[in-house]
């Protein structure tokens, strides 16, 4: 049992439980789960709302698991809303089945139905999370998913003492789908948070909050590691602890070099792990994140989360403005430079296994659109800019999900009508990007276009920012893959510069890009996965608007190249 300062329970925090860190001693484990999808009463902001949760709890269940084990989670919806679920970042090696986004490995699981994830950690170690990916559901249903080092191995950096995963979200004072229905409806963006979480309390910077601050207990000398997630639908974060540097030790379940900083910027969709050492006057020390917002005048959530870092044996605090927890400092929020320098200090631990060859040399543009009404729309409809609909494309695609089978099953099942692979190498028309865009390449076109892959293509995609409507930072996630992140840049990128800012000796590894507000970032990855893998911006309100497509990775040779066959209990359109 932990023992805490009296003075969390005086204030009524909630007090986090850090897990210690015990190693198993078992050999790979099969982890069962049963998942309720279900309407709860969640009260935030003074208000009471039926909000979607996984058993009742917001956030979800954390999972815990050794690389090598296997999860089986039987998922059952007693919501009035189609659901499924993602393991955000989980390779799901030759499983692409139990990926989850809907339209694309599955069909949703309608009221009342079930389905049971299985699936398998392979070679992934370090913080991951799942979450419903199917319209906004994700916005509660949501959790963190621990990959605990194998059987008998142990961290690459000194045992932390306790580790603890912190859930950083985004709440509306409303209920998310009828904020994404009123977008969608409209042709608008739709309406910003009202605050964002930590463990799924706002903090006491908001009205009604106070009471319920999450709470982190340390002991003084003592090294923790931090989980970090960003669960947020539609804003990057910056994540600071008062008085503490943390030293960096690992994102989206890959190491990386140890680097101490004081501030981190994760993107939705991104994980950071960092260690934090308690070795500041015992006190009690506000963690906090707030917005980085790339967008120039685009309206965003500019309000601040907290929680506590408090020292056990910190003097409790006296009634009264003196009781304030030390402050933190964030930086501001068009902060580029500070984003871009924690973004470009990530570097594997060691010389990584780079693909040098390429088969496969991709370009693909990433970019919001503005789509004209025609002659005769209800203005309701065109309540985007100037009264137009907002758009996004890839490579001049606007994204749209097939309704009658998923992409996967018409892939694997040979049927045609659902989808075509002819998503282009590069853009259909070249521009300046990232200049002043004229207004005739504003709007793209919608599409169900794939880029077909060979098993074990080795790809190198350079994704590009546009400036068309604005330029922003675009978190770019792509299902079944981990990839190297050899560069990023500012403007256009050009192939014959550019490429000497190429990182092939250590990149990072990860599973969501940022691209860089008008700029662009170049990633690689080997194509040994099977199946049809989504790529999209993790912005939701950009997905909405079609800002993705997928790559479709034919069978190799032989069972363990390809695809296995679909579960018995996979749900039909
Ligand atoms: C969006 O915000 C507007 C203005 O505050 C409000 O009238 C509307 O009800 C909100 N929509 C939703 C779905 O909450
Ligand atoms: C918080 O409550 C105060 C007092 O009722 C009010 O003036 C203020 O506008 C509220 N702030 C927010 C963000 O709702
Ligand atoms: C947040 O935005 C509101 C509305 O635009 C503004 O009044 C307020 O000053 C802003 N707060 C911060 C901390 O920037
Ligand atoms: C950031 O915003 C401030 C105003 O809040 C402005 O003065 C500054 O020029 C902006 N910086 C950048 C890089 O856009
Ligand atoms: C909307 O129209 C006005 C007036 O024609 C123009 O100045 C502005 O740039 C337009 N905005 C967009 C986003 O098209
Ligand atoms: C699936 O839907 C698409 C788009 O509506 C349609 O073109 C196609 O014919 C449908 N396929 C089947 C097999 O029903
Ligand atoms: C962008 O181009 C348009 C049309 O060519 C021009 O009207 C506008 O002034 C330009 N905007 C900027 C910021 O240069
Ligand atoms: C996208 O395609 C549409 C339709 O062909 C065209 O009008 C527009 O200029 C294209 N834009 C870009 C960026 O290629
Ligand atoms: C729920 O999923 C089914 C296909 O399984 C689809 O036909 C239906 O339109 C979906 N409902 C909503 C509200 O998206
Ligand atoms: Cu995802």
């Amino acid at each position: 049992m932990e023992t805490f300062s009296l003075c969390s329970f005086f204030l009524l925090g909630l007090v986090l439980l850090f897990t210690n860190a015990v190693p198993s001693l078992v050999d790979a484990k099969t982890h069962y789960h049963d998942f309720v999808v279900q309407a709860t009463p969640v009260k935030r902001l003074c208000k009471n709302h039926n909000t979607i949760t996984v058993n009742g709890q917001y956030p979800g269940p954390t999972l815990e698991v050794n690389n090598g084990d296997s999860l089986v989670v039987s998922v059952v919806n007693r919501a009035q809303y189609n659901v499924t679920i993602h393991w955000h970042g989980i390779r799901q090696m030759r499983t692409a089945w139990a990926d989850g986004p809907e339209f694309v490995t599955q069909c949703p699981i309608r009221p009342g139905g079930s389905y049971t994830y299985r699936f398998t950690i392979e070679g992934q170690e370090g913080t991951l999370w799942w979450h419903a990916h199917s319209s906004w559901l994700r916005a509660t249903v949501y959790g963190a998913l621990i990959i605990h080092p194998k059987e008998g191995s142990s961290y690459p950096f000194p045992k932390p003492k306790r580790e603890a995963p912190l859930l950083l979200g985004e709440w509306w004072d409303a209920n998310p789908i009828d904020v994404v229905r009123e977008a969608t409806r409209t042709g608008a963006a739709p309406n910003v948070s009202d605050a964002y979480t930590i463990n799924g309390q706002p903090g006491d910077f908001y009205n009604c909050s106070s009471t319920d601050t999450v709470v982190v207990p340390v002991d003084s000398g003592e090294t923790n590691l931090i989980r970090v997630i960003n669960a947020a639908m539609n804003q990057q974060l910056f994540f600071t602890i008062a008085n503490h540097k943390f030293t960096v030790v690992g994102a989206d379940a890959s190491y990386l070099k140890p680097f101490t900083t004081s501030v981190i910027m994760l993107g939705p969709g991104q994980t950071t792990d960092v260690l934090i050492t308690a070795n500041q006057p015992p006190a009690r020390y506000y963690i906090a994140a707030r917005a980085y917002a790339s967008a120039q005048g685009a309206p965003f959530d500019n309000t601040t989360t907290t929680a506590i870092l408090e020292y056990k044996t910190a003097p409790c605090p006296a009634k009264g403005a003196s009781a304030k927890p030390v402050s933190a400092s964030l930086p501001a929020f068009n902060d580029t430079a500070t984003a871009t320098a924690f973004t470009t200090a990530l570097q594997s631990p060691e010389k990584a296994p780079v693909p040098t060859d390429i088969d496969e040399s991709l370009f693909f543009t990433v970019g919001l659109g503005l789509n004209r009404c025609p002659s005769g729309a209800k203005s309701s409809t065109c309540q985007g800019p100037n009264g137009t609909r907002f758009a996004a494309s890839m490579n001049n695609v606007s994204f749209v999900l097939p309704s009658n089978f998923s992409l996967l099953q018409a892939h694997q099942q040979g049927i045609p009508g659902v989808f075509t692979t002819d998503f282009p190498a590069s853009p259909p028309v070249k521009f300046d990007y990232t200049g002043n865009v004229s207004r005739s390449l504003w709007q793209p076109v919608p599409g169900t276009k794939l880029y077909k892959l060979k098993y074990g293509a080795r790809v190198q995609l350079v994704l590009q920012g546009t400036s068309i409507f604005t330029a922003e930072n675009h978190p770019i996630h792509l299902h079944g893959y981990d990839f190297y992140i050899i560069a990023e840049g500012f403007g256009n990128f050009d192939p014959k510069t550019d490429t000497s800012k190429f990182n092939l000796v250590d990149p990072p590894m990860r599973n969501t890009a940022s691209v860089p507000v008008g700029g662009w970032a170049a990633i690689r990855f080997v194509a040994d996965n099977p199946g049809v893998w989504l790529l999209h911006c993790h912005l939701d309100v950009h997905i909405t608007w079609g800002l993705a497509t997928a790559f479709l990775v034919e069978n190799g040779v032989g069972e363990l190249q390809s695809l296995a066959v679909p579960p018995a209990d996979l749900p039909a359109c």
